[in-house]
């Protein structure tokens, strides 16, 4: 047995199943012994290897397993960055494992020599090793999925490629030895008792309690519940934890932020008291005024808590532990008026939202191609949104039922991951529907050549069906508003306009299904045949760039922003200023 099959045998008895990753020189042994092991684990070719690093971003987020990719020595490792950062960024437990040259040229400048040890150092800051001997390998495997769960981060093992090449080795029972075991099992975490006692006192004093949670609160959706229905209290999530509780509940008003909803906004500009539950949401203008409600936060991770709001109690601890051992400690509060207005905001928000996606527009309003998803949404589906405009209405215009999973790049905010998680998915749980939101900015960007996996491996899912939309504005629109809104530019034709591209005619031409849409009376039955094929299909829709993406709450500068960029030359000046007049208005008169 060589080094290389050592590695693969260790990754296989942690568990691992699937290995994404693109061939080099630099891992040629690892490919052999992955060739011999013959499907555990399975090795999964992409197109880049930044997908591999998405993917296993993805696998992480939908399994709660270690995703595991593979690259070659310097290209190879150096494409796989972008997707390692949006793992360490959204706490994802992520294993690379890249090849190196030989450790006989190290130094050498050789061919293909990158100093990988420096290269990842900060994208893999908890663990990244390079093996030099083969007693190594038991060991630095071990620590690298051990470590990657423990801290839900990335980790990285560089392999020099004569080393994996080399006849494995146990390490001898002697001096400077390292005699290593399987296996990991997170701890449950709870707060002491008077912390938990003095959280309650605060939330039982609280008259109008809002609750913001996040990705932590994922399995701890019945706690928030109980929790909110105890304390009155509405509650707002942060976009990473949008599945983590249904949408249909009636104090949920959904997003918060940017690209959140307006019951979220009102509800922590209206609170006297805010429990936080397992998120790390930044945008700390949307959370009360410092000094306006007093705070509790529940977090896992003691280096992030009490960080974007002055809390009171800061208890470190699993989300649904320590909800479980506050609750008794809750008064159920008798005055429900605060509780009542959050569901009449929530319940008008929807007729906005419903308002504003039947406004018309040309051809079609981007918010409706959403808003009559929504209802048709597959049980059990796992949905990836893009970066770009495609976030601000999976954000609002989905309702997420229970059973669903849905994530995007929470933290990086990275364009590209929208299809590669969406493979991940369907290697996951081939039995479950996927879908992928994504803009034509970001399937120009990767999208479109990782078709071809999908076009690979289809046939060999349970059920297979993956739906990639794109949203077909010809522009990288949710930038376009940024200069126009935060700089009081006029859109940069230069830097915006995308080429255009018949994206349903290329699904086609790959081997799947194209659907091309652009009547918005159209949609809902392109959503039913999408959801009907028996093959992944593409829904290209012809969306209008000049709905805006508004916030929640538009500031005057804002608004004196945009008219800036109107005056300064728009290209699109008079039909943005109708559509944005136009969805203002929806607001205003919901049902109109
Ligand atoms: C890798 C990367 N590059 C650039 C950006 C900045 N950015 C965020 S959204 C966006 C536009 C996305 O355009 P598209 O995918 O067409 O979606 P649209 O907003 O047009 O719907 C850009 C350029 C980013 N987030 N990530
Ligand atoms: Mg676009």
């Amino acid at each position: 047995m060589l080094v290389a099959d050592a590695l693969v045998q260790r990754l296989s008895e942690w568990g691992v199943r699937l290995v994404y990753g693109y061939p080099g020189d630099g891992i040629n042994a690892i490919m052999g012994a992955l060739d011999r092991a013959d499907g555990t684990p399975r090795f999964i070719q992409v197109r880049h290897e930044e997908m591999a690093a998405f993917m296993a971003c993805g696998h992480a987020k939908w399994t709660g397993e270690v995703g595991v990719c593979l690259a070659t020595s310097g290209p190879g490792a150096i494409h796989l960055l972008n997707g390692l950062y949006d793992a360490k960024l959204d706490h994802q437990p992520v294993v690379a494992i890249v090849g190196q040259q030989a450790r006989t040229a190290l130094g050498g400048s050789y061919q293909q020599e990158v100093d990988l040890q420096s290269l990842f150092k900060d994208v893999a800051h908890e663990f990244v090793e390079t093996a030099t001997v083969p007693e190594q390998i038991r060991h630095l495997v071990d620590r690298a999925v051990r470590i990657a769960r423990d801290q839900r981060t990335v980790t990285c093992v560089i392999v020099p490629n004569d080393l994996g090449a080399l006849e494995a080795a146990d390490p001898p029972h002697e001096h400077g030895t390292i005699h290593s075991s399987l296996g990991y099992v997170p701890p449950t975490i709870q707060p002491p008792r008077g912390e938990l006692e003095r959280a309650a006192e605060i939330l039982n004093a609280g008259e109008r309690v809002a609750m913001l949670i996040g990705q932590g609160a994922a399995g701890a959706a019945d706690e928030v519940i109980e929790t909110a229905e105890l304390l009155g209290a509405g509650v707002a999530k942060a976009l990473l934890g949008k599945a983590a509780l249904p949408d249909d509940l009636p104090f949920v008003t959904g997003s918060i932020g940017l690209l959140g909803t307006k019951p979220s906004w009102e509800l922590m500009q209206g609170c006297d008291t805010l429990l936080m539950v397992g998120s790390s949401f930044p945008y700390s203008e949307f959370l009360p005024e410092e000094g306006e409600a007093r705070g509790v936060q529940i977090d896992i991770d003691g280096r992030l808590i009490g960080l974007r709001y002055p809390m009171e109690v800061n208890l470190v601890g699993d989300a649904r532990e320590t909800l479980a051992a506050l609750i008794p400690l809750l008064h159920r509060k008798e005055d429900r008026a605060w509780r009542d207005e959050i569901e009449e905001n929530v319940a008008d928000w929807w007729r906005v939202m419903e308002a504003r996606a039947m406004q018309e527009a040309d051809p079609i309003n981007p918010q409706r191609v959403f808003f009559e998803l929504s209802p048709r949404l597959p049980d059990d589906c796992i949905i990836s949104s893009d970066s770009g405009s495609a976030a601000n209405w999976y954000a609002r215009d989905l309702k997420i039922r229970c059973g669903m999973k849905a994530s995007l790049s929470g933290t990086l905010a990275t364009m590209g991951p929208g299809v590669p998680y969406a493979i991940a998915a369907k290697f996951a749980f081939p039995d479950r529907v996927a879908i992928a939101l994504v803009g034509d900015g970001a399937f120009q960007m990767n999208g479109m050549n990782e078709l071809l996996t999908i076009e690979r491996h289809w046939r060999e899912w349970a059920d297979p069906r993956l739906v990639v939309l794109v949203l077909h504005n010809d522009d990288l629109n949710q930038v376009t508003w940024e200069q126009r809104v935060m700089e009081g530019d006029p859109k940069f034709e230069a830097s915006q306009t995308l080429p255009d591209f018949a994206y349903a005619r290329y699904a086609e031409l790959v081997g799947l299904h194209g659907i091309h849409v652009d009547d918005p009376d159209r949609v809902g039955a392109a959503w039913d045949e999408e959801l009907a094929a028996d093959r992944p299909v593409l829904l290209e829709a012809i969306v209008d760039p000049e709905v805006p993406p508004l916030p929640p709450h538009v500031t005057l500068d804002q608004a004196r922003a945009l008219m800036h960029a109107v005056w300064e030359g728009d290209p699109a000046s008079r039909h943005l200023i109708g559509q944005s007049f136009r969805q203002k208005l929806a607001e205003l008169l919901p049902g109109r």
